[in-house]
């Protein structure tokens, strides 16, 4: 098979792929460029090489060229400390990392400014659709990350899925601006390849930014998470402009946004996806929300859904069946609770009702959601039981104006613990957007009936500290 790429560049070679700033790349030069990377990837003879890297055309090009150099890519989050990049790296054998700065770790790492021995030989290009692309790090429950592989045929199948359900054509021209090392960022480029469309690239979210190429750039798509909206409704979105399709995803949608919204006639589509399903696969309209404010929408015909474990009120953990979903965690012992007859467990509590609306209620198990960046409260705990004068400690969920959701701490301790000292371990361990942002001591944190640490307890007793 043709990958996308030699697709877009026999179809349409003119049309804008990517525009940056001033920078634009049509397709057949996006294709130029990859062409280039992959003879360069091609030549260090790697099977699965990171990628640290930004919202750049440079970048798109490398992760295109790697594709075609059949390399597969492995995405970093840039905002984790040098720890947590070298456990996500180590725990998948890659020794290799692209960057577009040094960086403090063990991997060997190139320079992507520096790349330029490349022996130009034509190279044959072949896609084999069930190759992984990209492999993403998703936080673990109770352990360390998981490494989620992506195949080609995953991510066209989402794409597919979401064309569907949410809707894009030709013409669209797509702001991403979330970051291309989640699938947020990521899908609207493969959804581009796929499509022909245009993307417009921004590496950073900037409110007056955005707000910019809304009106001056005449975008018709944009990926947001709830909190990015608000800022940007806080501002001055108060009309559509040209936009078609909000599409808004990875943390849960507030009334107050949803409400705000629809009176600005501001066309969001809440949706429900993650890292394992290549992006969105339910997607609710404007429409769906002004009868169904809670819904994140149908069942689209591509997937199957169930509703597993019941209880008597019908909610159970949404568990999702489809060719966008991945086989299976790459990191050794992460897929013993991941699939129930070949349906893949998301983890989230939802339901179905008679109409076919599908309705999330809890998010991933005690998971908390920062500004759309999911945080296990495991990863901060088994830092803080480092320090030596903690007993036992427990992170939740508090509300924040800003970014929706951040992690508390109560610790056990009979010494009170200046902040401080919490702050050098997590500095050295933790992304600063996991770091709590309160910490409480407790001579004893609250127990459930059998003895176990209860974090319900904990989140009411925080509720009214
Ligand atoms: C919200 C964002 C943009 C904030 O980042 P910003 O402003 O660039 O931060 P910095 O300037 O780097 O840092 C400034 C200070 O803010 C702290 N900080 C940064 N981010 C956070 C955060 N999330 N929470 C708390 N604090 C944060 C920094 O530490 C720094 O602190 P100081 O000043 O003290 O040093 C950024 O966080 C962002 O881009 N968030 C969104 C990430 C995202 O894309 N999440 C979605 C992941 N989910 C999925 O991919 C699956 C669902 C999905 O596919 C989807 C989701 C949304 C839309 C569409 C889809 C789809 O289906 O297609
Ligand atoms: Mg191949
Ligand atoms: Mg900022
Ligand atoms: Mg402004």
């Amino acid at each position: 098979m043709k990958h996308w790429i030699e697709e877009r560049n026999i179809e349409t070679p003119n049309k804008i792929a990517i525009k940056q700033g001033d920078v634009e790349l049509t397709y057949r030069q996006l294709f130029n460029r990859a062409k280039v990377y992959a003879s360069y990837l091609n030549q260090l003879n790697l099977k699965r090489v990171a990628f640290y890297i930004k919202n750049d055309v440079h970048h798109v090009s490398l992760i295109v060229g790697a594709w075609l150099a059949n390399v597969e890519i492995v995405m970093v989050n840039t905002k984790l400390t040098s720890r947590e990049i070298e456990q996500q790296l180590e725990s998948i054998g890659v020794e290799t990392v692209l960057t577009y700065k040094p960086l403090n770790i063990k991997q060997n790492h190139i320079i992507i400014n520096d790349i330029t021995s490349i022996n130009n030989k034509n190279l044959d290009f072949h896609l084999n659709m069930d190759d992984i692309a990209t492999i993403m790090f998703t936080s673990g429950t109770t352990g360390p990350a998981k490494a989620v592989p992506q195949t080609f045929s995953n991510h066209y199948y989402s794409a597919i899925g979401c064309k569907e359900s949410l809707g894009y054509h030709s013409l669209t021209k797509w702001l991403s601006v979330l970051p291309i090392y989640h699938i947020s960022g990521l899908s609207v480029l493969i959804r581009s390849l796929i499509e022909g469309f245009t993307v417009v690239l921004e590496p950073k979210f900037d409110v007056d930014r955005v707000m910019y190429l809304i009106k001056h750039e005449d975008i018709t798509h944009i990926s947001l998470v709830p909190q990015t909206l608000q800022w940007l409704i806080n501002d001055e979105l108060t009309q559509p402009y040209q936009l078609e399709k909000i599409l808004l995803g990875g943390a849960k949608l507030s009334e107050a946004i949803i409400n705000k919204s629809l009176e600005y006639q501001l066309p969001i589509y809440n949706s429900f996806g993650m890292t394992e399903t290549c992006s969105q696969f339910v997607t609710a309209s404007p429409e769906m929300l002004r009868i169904e404010p809670r819904t994140v929408g149908k069942i689209p015909s591509n997937v199957k859904l169930k509703i597993m474990n019941k209880n008597a009120e019908g909610h159970g953990e949404v568990s999702v069946l489809g060719k966008n979903v991945m086989n299976g965690y790459l990191t050794n012992g992460s897929n013993a609770d991941t699939f129930e007859d070949g349906y893949f467990k998301t983890g989230d509590i939802g339901s179905i009702d008679d109409n076919g609306y599908v309705y999330i209620y809890d998010r991933r198990k005690d998971l908390i959601i920062s500004g759309g960046e999911n945080i296990y409260p495991y990863e901060i705990e088994h830092i803080i039981l480092n320090h030596p004068e903690v007993t036992n400690c427990v992170a939740v969920p508090v509300e924040d104006e800003k970014w929706g959701q951040v992690p508390a701490l109560v610790y056990e301790s009979h010494k009170n613990i200046d902040s401080s000292e919490f702050k050098c371990l997590l500095d050295e361990y933790l992304a600063k957007y996991k770091h709590p942002k309160y910490f409480y001591k407790m001579t004893e944190i609250p127990r459930t009936s059998t003895g176990k640490l209860s974090r319900y307890k904990v989140k009411e007793w925080i509720t009214h500290a």
